[in-house]
Parts: C-alpha cells; sequence; structure tokens
C-alpha cells in the first residue's frame, strides 16, 4: 500500500484519492494541551493561549505516532515542517529506521521541507502527482530535494511572541514589531530557519512587498499555496495582487491548523510558491 504522511503543520487534515494522514503535533501550558489534530477548535485554541500569559510550549510527534501512521504501508512518502525549527523531521528519520528494520522491504521517503504549512503542501501535492503519474519511489525520491530546493516561503506576521517565547526566533527580531500596524515580512532561509525580509506598516503595504519579494525570487507564475490565521480578507487581497501582477495562476488558500496558528499568531499569513 502506498501512503502519504505528513505532520500537522502542513494544515491539511484530509487527501482525497490518496491513502493520506496527518500526524498531530502538540501544543500546551501548565494547565492544558492541545493535539493538533481534526479535532482541535483553532479559535478557541487561540482564544485561550492570547489569555493565558504563562509559558507555552510545543512538542514534535513522537516516533511511535509516526510509526501508527505507516503501519500497513510498504511505499510511504513523509512531508514534514523545517529541521531548522522542530524535531519532527528527526523523529520522522528515527521511526523510518525502525520501521524498515521490522519490514525490510518498505520504502519510506521522508522529506524535510525546510518550511512548514504552505511549504508542505506543495512537496505532498508534487509527490502524489509523480506517484499518479507512474513515477517510481527511486524516481521520486531522487527528485523531490531539487524540486524543493525551487520553491520559496514567505510570511507576514504581526507578533513573533510565541516564536521568540519558544526560542524560534531572536527576542531582539522579535520586539522590533511591538507597534500597532506594523507586519514583520519574512522568509523561509535555505536552513530553512527564519529570515526577516523587512517590516512593513500596514496591510497595503505587505502585499506591496509581498509582489515584489515574488518578481525578486524569478517567480515566473508557479503554484501558490497559502494559508492564513483568522485573515482569509488578506489572502484574497494577496492573490488578487499576484493575479494582477503575474495573471493567472494556480492558487489555494487554506485556514492555517493549530501548530502554524500558534506560531504565526492572529493575522499571520504563509504563502508559498513554486519559483523555477
Ligand atoms: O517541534 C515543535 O515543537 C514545533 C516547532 C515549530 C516552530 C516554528 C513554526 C513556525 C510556523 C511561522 C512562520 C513561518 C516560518 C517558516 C520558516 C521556515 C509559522
Amino acid at each position: 500500500m502506498v501512503k502519504f504522511v505528513v505532520d500537522s503543520a502542513c494544515d491539511i487534515k484530509e487527501y482525497s484519492g490518496v491513502e493520506f494522514q496527518s500526524v498531530p503535533l502538540s501544543l500546551s501550558t501548565q494547565e492544558r494541551d492541545f493535539v493538533d489534530d481534526e479535532n482541535l477548535d483553532v479559535h478557541e485554541m487561540l482564544d485561550y493561549f492570547y489569555g493565558h500569559h504563562g509559558k507555552s510550549h510545543t512538542a514534535c510527534p513522537s516516533t511511535q505516532a509516526w510509526l501508527d501512521a505507516f503501519e500497513g504501508a510498504d511505499e510511504i512518502y513523509v512531508v514534514t515542517i523545517t529541521s531548522g525549527l522542530s524535531g519532527t523531521y528527526n523523529s520522522a528519520c528515527v521511526a523510518k529506521n525502525e520501521y524498515i528494520r521490522k519490514h525490510p522491504d518498505a520504502k519510506i521517503c521522508v522529506v524535510d521541507s525546510l518550511a512548514t504549512g504552505p511549504g508542505e503542501v506543495i512537496l505532498l501535492e508534487k509527490m502524489v502527482e509523480w506517484k499518479e503519474q507512474g513515477k517510481t519511489f527511486e524516481e521520486i525520491e531522487g527528485a523531490i530535494i531539487a524540486y524543493r530546493d525551487s520553491n520559496r516561503l514567505f510570511f507576514g506576521l504581526k507578533s513573533l511572541h510565541n516564536l521568540a517565547q519558544n526560542g524560534r526566533v531572536s527576542k531582539i527580531i522579535a520586539s522590533a514589531i511591538g507597534i500597532m500596524n506594523i507586519r514583520i515580512l519574512g522568509t523561509a532561509s535555505k536552513e530553512g530557519t527564519i529570515e526577516p525580509v523587512g517590516k512593513c506598516r500596514g496591510d497595503k503595504k505587505l502585499v506591496d512587498e509581498v509582489v515584489k519579494e515574488f518578481k525578486k525570487c524569478g517567480y515566473k507564475g508557479g503554484k501558490v499555496r497559502i494559508c492564513y490565521v483568522e485573515n482569509e480578507a488578506l489572502s484574497d487581497t494577496i492573490v488578487s495582487a499576484l493575479k494582477a501582477e503575474f495573471g493567472d495562476m494556480d492558487v489555494k488558500a487554506i485556514p492555517a491548523q493549530g501548530l502554524c496558528s500558534f506560531y504565526a499568531e492572529r493575522g499571520g499569513i504563509i504563502i508559498g510558491c513554486e519559483c523555477a
């Protein structure tokens, strides 16, 4: 059986036409634990975190959670959130080795997205597409890294509080946007870490800067995937601006699930694109 497995930072809970599973990360405080699965009420979770002033943290899936998702499959394609910010890729690799030890004929390709959310979606969709075209495991495994490296990820955030509090971005960068109406525009570095691009005052400026970054990276009309945190209007505006500049493209926007919502925070947006 062929199966596609992602972590919940991918923001997709269902994928029709193929065997698919999302393995949840988790979020917690001293009082509450949230599992980032299809039962999570993201809005309620955000309300809770905004009212909570103590420490909060997140955790990657356990090796066992990956093993459970692999069970029964013998050709498995996995996409994870960047290893530059999370132990998720590592736990998936440990699970891969363990699974192969027990099932020596199984083949597992674990791809470190060096991104999150829509960056993972783009990789997942490509591997499904290649599989449906009849490509072999070896062909897919041999081509996905070059494809990943030709994609880009951008994000516009109104707050870096949770990223800084959890050591994923420096406190100095985070404190730079403690001012009303300032958004930070950033990108995923080649190593899969957070790289600030600039500050923008207001959504309109952010939209202009996103279009500029697309031009700068050599975007030529490839696929675009977006995830937004309670911010569909901004997502729509960005899609219109991109279409006005580059013409019609394959674009889809979805609400962020728990992990990305927690870190990108309310009003945040993450945009992945093919850039080859
Ligand atoms: O293992 C864990 O506990 C998960 C840690 C995840 C930390 C960062 C998630 C970031 C999500 C923020 C904007 C996009 C940044 C992408 C840069 C590669 C969303």
